[in-house]
């Protein structure tokens, strides 16, 4: 599972448009976005920087990436 610090997500519509672009990446994703803590959890197979650059995409900055 990958924490992503995520800028940008302002409300529940950004964090449906996080959470739908990484399960169309990968469709066994689980995606848990925080919207006060600003991180998006995800436990997938993919990579992280892919899953990254997928939030990037869709118009958010991440800041930081950690493995839990
Ligand atoms: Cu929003």
């Amino acid at each position: 599972m990958y924490e992503f610090k995520v800028e940008g997500m302002t409300c529940n519509h950004c964090v449906q448009t996080i959470t739908k672009t990484l399960t169309k990446l990968d469709q066994a994703a689980k995606v848990v976005a925080d919207l006060p803590n600003q991180t998006v959890k995800v436990e997938s197979t993919q990579d992280p920087k892919t899953l990254a650059a997928e939030i990037e995409d869709a118009g958010y900055t991440v800041i930081s990436t950690r493995q839990l």
